[in-house]
């Protein structure tokens, strides 16, 4: 049977368009479809004022090409989206990406044909493929969640999802608004739709830790440094448990005496952004040690927040780094300002959206807009919303009726010839997802490259596999912290989803030794017919 394509790739994010460019280097015919219009994938959809990455500029790039990475001129300590969205485009243009990708075209199913080892795929647009490999490249933050809160549609002004922000920009000036959430989105896109709104009534179920980002344009000697040390500072990344180049303190913070403890606070906090959490070693590991961290955000809270009853209403109590943590400009300070006000929903939720706001705590809330900021069906929900069909007709959603299950993320018993980029069992979300994205993509395309070196036509993760590989992710994750609180992590936001953490918490070095164990074994825990 001859086949349309080597590979079909669905999703044209940062996954997608190194895939692509991997497997054409490789001699690969490939298809890439694509929902949106353009590239970029995250950074196409999350369009909200104030979206910006938290992870350093100069570190969530890519590194496959040299001349890219010394070509590229980022401006500032974050990158807003406009930027990074600009890099996309810029890679597209650069490595003539876009004569492969199909855009405005969602896939909705896929079949494994048994008999010919391969996949039918079909899109929105009534197109038909056919392809010996299917590569996901969903994003792990993808498929956004609406709550249902009673009552959604009744409201009469315009609702906005940051996770699908209209593209023209919204204008709130003289507006008043209603924010539901208090996450990192929420979290950046606040201080900005408070710049130009009446008036901000932002409604938090739970409050959420945030570490001040401490942004500004890049100094150019400080680039030109990063420049000329790239691949030295590319090698210590993977050496990290993130893959982010920065300093962990291997001491514990409850064995540190006090003064110590609080000067190393400071200092992380002086410098701004994730690397807080790398105060000590042991803050996802002990329950004393994170207390400390978090007594320490929450005193910082008091400080900013003038109002101590506000205050105290915007304190985490729950676990620091549990749910991620966020990166701002100036969040809680937001708060000083008389036309921004909280109100608290965790106790009991919203009861309704009405036509002219929402109803909450027995009150009524009136605004002009509603923005949700509300979060995704993570690492699952983009990939369960295709009807992925895998040996014998079972569909992906059968397989993980109990939670996501897979073999290094990455395959699935069941599922020959399909591979998932940064799926659930992978590091993904716990690290830099640039990085973590070249990793899978180059294992990925390796693979595909064996199997065709041998003249096989079919790889598969067998059950035994997955099922030790699935039993190690879990371990990994119970024994820290993060899978104690209910996060997005563990699905907790999605009502009825499995509670399981999803993301292999063990860090990117082991992990990628462990792919790399694999292949030299001879792709073990795989057969290839
Ligand atoms: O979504 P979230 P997000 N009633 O799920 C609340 C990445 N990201 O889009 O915590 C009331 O974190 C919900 O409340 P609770 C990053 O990995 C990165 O902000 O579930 N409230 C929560 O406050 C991040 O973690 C960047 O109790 C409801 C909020 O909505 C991930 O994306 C920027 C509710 C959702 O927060 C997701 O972030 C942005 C309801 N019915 C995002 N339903 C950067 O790189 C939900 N909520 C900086």
């Amino acid at each position: 049977m001859s086949l349309d394509f080597d590979a079909v790739v669905i999703g044209a994010g940062f996954g997608g368009m190194y895939m692509l460019h991997r497997l054409r280097l490789k001699g690969f015919k490939v298809r890439v479809f694509e929902t949106g219009k353009g590239v970029g994938g995250t950074w196409y959809w999350n369009r909200y004022p104030g979206a910006r990455c938290d992870v350093e500029s100069v570190q969530y790039s890519y590194q496959f090409s040299p001349e890219l990475q010394q070509e590229w001129e980022w401006t500032e300590r974050y990158a807003t989206q406009p930027e990074i969205l600009r890099y996309a485009n810029h890679v597209a243009d650069r490595f003539d990406l876009r004569r492969d990708i199909k855009f405005e075209t969602r896939i909705t199913r896929a079949t494994f044909d048994e008999a010919a080892h391969a996949w039918t795929v079909e899109t929105d647009k009534g197109d038909r493929v056919t392809a010996r490999f299917v590569v996901t490249a969903l994003g792990c933050l993808s498929s956004p969640n609406t709550p249902k809160i009673p009552g959604l549609a009744d409201f009469k002004g315009p609702t906005y999802h940051t996770g699908n922000w209209p593209h023209e920009g919204v204008d709130f000036t003289a507006k008043t608004v209603g924010v539901i959430g208090t996450g990192s989105s929420a979290i950046q896109s606040i201080p900005m739709i408070a710049k130009q709104a009446r008036h901000v009534t932002v409604f938090q179920r739970t409050a959420n830790y945030t570490i001040p980002a401490h942004n500004g344009p890049l100094d150019p000697d400080y680039v030109r440094e990063v420049k000329a040390n790239y691949p030295a500072m590319r090698k210590r990344a993977k050496t990290m448990p993130a893959g982010i180049d920065l300093r962990v303190n291997m001491a514990s913070a409850v064995e540190t005496p006090e003064a110590e403890r609080l000067r190393e606070y400071q200092g992380r906090w002086d410098y701004g952004g994730l690397g807080f959490m790398a105060s000590f070693s042991d803050l996802l590991l002990n329950d004393e040690s994170n207390r400390t961290a978090a007594e320490f955000v929450r005193g910082k809270i008091r400080e900013i927040v003038k109002d101590p009853e506000l205050a105290a209403r915007l304190s985490p109590r729950n676990i620091i780094g549990c749910k991620r943590l966020c990166v701002d400009t100036g969040y809680w300070a937001t708060y000083n300002q008389p036309h921004v006000s909280l109100v608290d929903v965790g106790d009991t939720p919203i009861e309704r959206i009405t036509a002219g706001g929402l109803r909450a705590n027995g009150k009524d809330y009136r605004f002009d807009c509603l923005v949700l900021a509300t979060g995704f069906d993570a690492m699952t929900g983009a990939l369960l919303r295709i009807d992925i069909r895998g040996r014998g007709g079972r569909s992906l959603q059968e397989k993980w009726t109990e939670g996501p299950k897979t073999y290094l993320g990455l395959t699935m018993a069941g599922f020959p010839n399909l591979f998932t980029i940064t799926g659930p069992g992978s590091p993904s979300v716990l690290t830099n997802m640039l990085p973590s994205i070249e990793q899978h993509v180059e294992w990925i395309a390796d693979c595909i490259e064996h199997v065709r070196s041998r003249g096989a036509t079919l790889i598969e993760a067998s059950r035994d596999a997955e099922e030790a590989w699935v039993g190690h992710v879990g371990e990994a994750a119970g024994a820290t912290l993060r899978s104690s609180c209910s996060s997005w992590y563990v699905g907790a936001n999605i009502p009825g989803k499995p509670r399981v953490f999803m993301p292999y918490i063990g860090g990117l070095p082991a992990y990628i030794e462990r792919c790399e164990a694999v292949v030299k074994a001879g792709y073990e825990g795989f057969a290839i017919v």
